[in-house]
């Protein structure tokens, strides 16, 4: 058994005053504006960070536009595979001090953070690999002999990310790898809450020779966003955060036709039959909602439970639930850390009391935890409803916190239906021994994800997205790219 050992204090820390990255450079705002990010498990300061406004948005959107227009796009696909995969490197070298930042930013435990590496590490490898395969069609079926015509791929420009604050280096990482890939270039938004470590992964970026302008990471808040999501010069947005942001994303993306991508909220299923392997279900029905203290858009954040299993199970889930170590995220043991502010702990504490309003059964937690440790921290108990109507609140509404809510059911028919009884689709879960249960379930569930005797599993080659209101577009897999590409149709006439 290896120990972990819990990295020093970032030295992105030691300037307690953070900029913005606009064409290579680091910047204050025009406006000398600041704010402050703490740590949400003790209040902390960490630093005040430069806020960005309209104004910063377009010399940054500039920025990237100049980028664009230069050598950067016309580059050979071989080049720009070298510079990611030197940051492949250089991230995977640095990922204790990137873990760290958003430990410190976020609340997640370090335990949890520092288990990013291999996916950020698999996720620029993985695009560095699509920046060699960009090919276009030929298309002599028309009129043979007569015409031909062939299909080019072209980056499709200035791409803004406005990023959530659940899971930052690798939403970073995530946005980036295909901007890369496709010879775009980039305006990112952090999160407010957690804008550390993109500006972190920005300078890494710079250090690994990705041209000046090419990444430019803006920091700020919703107004930020909104000034980036509405600028007439950004081709494509790539938003990842909350469905009612998402609405106002695709308006402001309207007057300019911009390109929209959206990965949006969730109030994803999990499902386990009366034959599921019971010792596999129970801790991962556990933690499907609970890791990241459930700020996480799949969460199983609705377990369906065959009836003639459902005591037992559940017996064993608040058995299992009341194992998980919930405390300080620099401790090597802690599974679970604070939310992320308190204006989210307020919201997750408000949807547990509209649970005990409306009738739910409380079996564990519901709680803001006390005591030395938890008081200067935002940290709720992991927590468990039984006896959950389809219509109470907490089954319909995304609470992003550690609450689970469950049902019971009694035939496959019936959990599908309610199942997909959601304006969301997102993630999903299943637990069966059966073949046929597990295809019938996986092909009648409406969400992005089916996970079959498991849950959350992510991989950079495999597409993952939302049905309805969870948003549209697929972020990793084979045609993630296509989103950052335009196809465009060359004629020739030979006769
Ligand atoms: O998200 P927002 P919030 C859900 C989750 C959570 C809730 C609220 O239910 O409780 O959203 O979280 C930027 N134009 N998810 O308020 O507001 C903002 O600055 C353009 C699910 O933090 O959606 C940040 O960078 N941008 C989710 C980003 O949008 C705007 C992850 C996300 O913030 C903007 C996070 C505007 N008008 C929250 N207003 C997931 N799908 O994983 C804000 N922003």
């Amino acid at each position: 058994m290896t120990i972990m050992t819990i990295p020093p204090r970032p030295t992105l820390l030691d300037v307690q005053q953070q900029d913005m990255l606009i064409g290579g450079k680091r910047v204050p705002a025009l406006s000398g504006k600041r704010f402050e990010t703490r740590n949400p498990a003790t209040g902390e300061l960490l630093a005040t960070v430069a806020q960005g406004g309209a104004e910063d948005v377009d010399r940054a959107v500039k920025a990237a536009r100049a980028a664009f227009e230069g050598p950067w796009r016309r580059m050979k696909p071989v080049e720009r595979q070298r510079i990611m995969l030197r940051l492949a490197d250089l991230v995977e070298a640095h990922f204790e001090e990137l873990a760290m930042l958003d430990t410190l930013d976020l609340g997640a435990p370090y335990s949890r953070t520092i288990m990013g590496k291999a996916r950020a590490g698999a996720l620029l490898r993985y695009y560095a690999g699509q920046a060699m395969l960009i090919t276009g069609d030929t298309i002599d079926n028309n009129a043979p002999g007569d015409v031909i015509s062939h299909t080019l791929k072209e980056p499709i420009g200035v791409v803004a990310a406005i990023n959530p604050w659940n899971g930052p280096i690798g939403m970073s990482v995530w946005k980036a790898g295909p901007v890369l890939a496709t010879g775009c270039t980039l305006v990112m938004k952090p999160a407010e809450q957690t804008p550390l470590s993109a500006l972190r992964f920005g300078d890494l970026c710079m250090e690994a020779g990705v041209p000046e302008g090419v990444i430019n990471v803006v920091t700020g808040l919703g107004d930020a966003g909104a000034a980036l999501s509405g600028h007439p010069d950004v081709d494509k947005i790539a938003f990842t955060g909350s469905t009612g942001v998402g609405e106002k994303i695709l308006h402001s993306a309207a007057p300019t036709m911009k390109r929209v991508t959206v990965e949006l909220g969730g109030k994803s299923p999990n499902i386990v039959f009366a034959d599921a392997d019971l010792d596999k279900a129970v801790p991962a029905a556990a933690m499907a909602v609970f890791a990241n203290a459930g700020q996480i858009c799949s969460a199983g954040t609705r377990l369906f439970v065959q009836s003639t299993i459902h005591d037992e199970f559940m017996d064993r889930l608040a058995a299992y639930t009341r194992t998980i170590r919930v405390g300080d995220p620099l401790d090597p043991e802690t599974q679970i850390g604070p939310v992320v502010s308190a204006p989210q702990m307020d919201k997750i504490l408000a949807f547990i009391d509209s649970a005990h309003k409306e009738g739910a059964q409380p079996l564990i937690g519901g709680n803001r935890m006390r005591g030395a440790g938890y008081d200067a921290g935002y940290f709720i108990e992991p927590t468990i409803f039984t006896g959950v109507a389809d219509e109470m609140t907490i089954a319909r509404e995304e609470i992003f916190g550690p609450v689970l809510s469950a049902f019971t059911f009694d035939t496959i028919e019936e959990v599908l239906t309610r199942a997909n009884a959601t304006e969301f689709g997102l993630g999903s879960g299943v637990w069966t021994r059966d073949l046929a249960t597990a295809h019938r379930m996986a092909r009648g569930i409406r969400a992005g994800s089916v996970w079959v005797n498991c849950y959350q599993m992510l991989d950079p080659a495999v597409p993952f997205g939302g049905y309805k209101m969870s948003g549209f577009g697929r972020e990793s897999g084979p045609h993630h790219i296509e989103d950052y590409l335009e196809t465009k149709a060359v004629w020739m006439r030979l006769d």
